[in-house]
């Protein structure tokens, strides 16, 4: 019997998601699907607004009558973060043998499939079913489809489909500012369950968000980072809560980039090495060459496919953690200063560049390009581009703006 897997937030279940279901289930013929909605990890808690319980029994209102489809509340029980290779392999064992799985993806995610944490137990236990657009992206759909058959022995198949375009969270937006629009992109008794249950209907102030539970990272990274090194994480995370709050920047981002912008620091080269291969990051010469480059380079990629952070600011603010660039967003200048003087740091002056910090988020970042420089310089190691890119871009921004400086006792070069 052929079994499909449905896997996916649903937050909520759209009409997008049932006509990619119905589409799904079509190919299966007489098979069955089992549709499965993601556990919660503990950063997105406080953005999914609707408990699990209440997702569970939305998805249960959504397909309940159709026929050969049923939901799992496996991942959802599991609690933490659920990798489809584990999720797959728990299938495999509670199905006969000649059952044969087949796993749903749209587009992007079939792209981007064999990233995911242990492909190699994707492709041996299931075929991969990618619902495609009909138009643009077919041919990179094929081809994605002959490299995955090729270097994982991957069993593939596009499907064509005409996929309807809504976002979940444009969904949620029409709810809580009661547009009746919402009822369009809702199948009915989806509709009828949120209106009964009053969900997705509370305003969201920033400040009323409960705050994530930090306890899952702090032990993952407690196993991976040695003592010191996890301190300073720590130390870190704590600053960013303060620096964002001082310059209006997304707290919970903030923490959560400070929190774990130097996971990978403490694997050994070989291990930055394979990661690089592994997600195929983009690296220049220099970057391979010097170490103390790698750790900024792998980290957004362990956190992306690892542990599912997908927000673009905080990969970025990881990312630049260590050299800087021109033109740094906010989140991208504070952690970058936030690693400098995070309480565990006792360099001679760190008392001047905390206060600064606090004063001044530009001139910090600005003085501890120019002390990283010149640290480098007087080791005669090399200075890579995006730090001195960065530190032009100040440069030229203290020119164009003279007024920028004068705290008199921030000067000191
Ligand atoms: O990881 P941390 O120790 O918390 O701090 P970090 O990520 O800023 O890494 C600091 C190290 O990175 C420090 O030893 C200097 C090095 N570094 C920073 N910018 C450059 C650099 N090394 C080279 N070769 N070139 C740079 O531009
Ligand atoms: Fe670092
Ligand atoms: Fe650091």
């Amino acid at each position: 019997m052929k079994i499909g897997l449905f896997g996916g937030t649903f937050n909520p279940f759209h009409m997008g998601h049932l006509k990619a279901l119905k589409a799904f289930s079509a190919f299966l013929g007489d098979g069955k699907v089992i549709v499965m909605p993601t556990g919660t990890p503990p950063h997105k808690k406080f953005e999914r607004e609707i408990s699990d319980e209440y997702r569970l029994e939305m998805v249960n209102v959504a397909v309940g009558g159709m026929r050969n489809v049923y939901v799992s509340d496996y991942e959802i029980k599991n609690g933490e973060k659920s990798f489809t290779a584990e999720t797959l392999k728990w299938l495999k064992n509670s199905l006969s043998q000649t059952d044969e799985i087949y796993l749903y993806t749209g587009s992007d995610m079939f792209m981007t499939i064999d990233k995911w944490r242990d492909p190699e137990t994707i492709f041996s236990i299931a075929n991969v079913v990618c619902l495609s657009r009909t138009g643009h992206d077919k041919e990179k759909l094929l081809e994605q489809k002959d490299r995955l058959e090729r270097e994982y022995g991957a069993r593939c198949r596009v499907i064509p489909f005409e996929p309807i375009e809504i976002s979940s969270s444009d969904v949620r937006k029409m709810i809580r500012e009661k547009d009746e629009d919402a009822r369009l992109y809702l199948p009915e008794s989806v509709y009828a369950f949120l209106t009964e249950k009053d969900l997705y209907s509370k305003p969201l102030p920033q400040a009323e968000r409960p705050s994530s539970d930090y306890g899952e990272y702090m032990q993952l990274l407690s196993k991976r980072l040695n003592p010191h090194r996890y301190q300073h994480s720590l130390g870190v995370m704590e600053t960013m809560e303060k620096l964002a709050l001082k310059y209006g920047a997304d707290v919970e981002k903030a923490k959560l980039a400070g929190l774990l912008h130097d996971i990978t620091k403490n694997d050994s080269p070989e291990e930055q090495k394979a990661l690089i291969n592994k997600y195929n990051i983009p690296a220049d010469e220099a970057q391979l060459r010097y170490g103390k480059l790698h750790h900024s380079l792998t980290a957004p990629y362990v956190l992306k496919y690892e542990l599912g952070i997908s927000d673009e600011e905080i990969l970025s603010a990881v990312r630049y953690h260590t050299t800087g660039r021109a033109n740094m967003t906010l989140l991208e200048k504070i952690l970058y200063v936030a690693d400098y003087v995070d309480p565990t740091r006792d360099y001679e002056d760190v008392e001047f560049y905390r206060k600064l910090a606090f004063s001044d988020i530009d001139r910090a970042a600005f003085l501890c390009l120019v002390y990283t420089m010149e640290d480098l310089s007087s080791q005669k190691s090399f200075i890579h581009k995006d730090t001195y890119d960065a530190y032009q871009y100040y440069v030229r921004y203290y020119e164009d703006n003279p007024d920028k400086v004068f705290d008199e006792n921030t000067i000191r070069i």
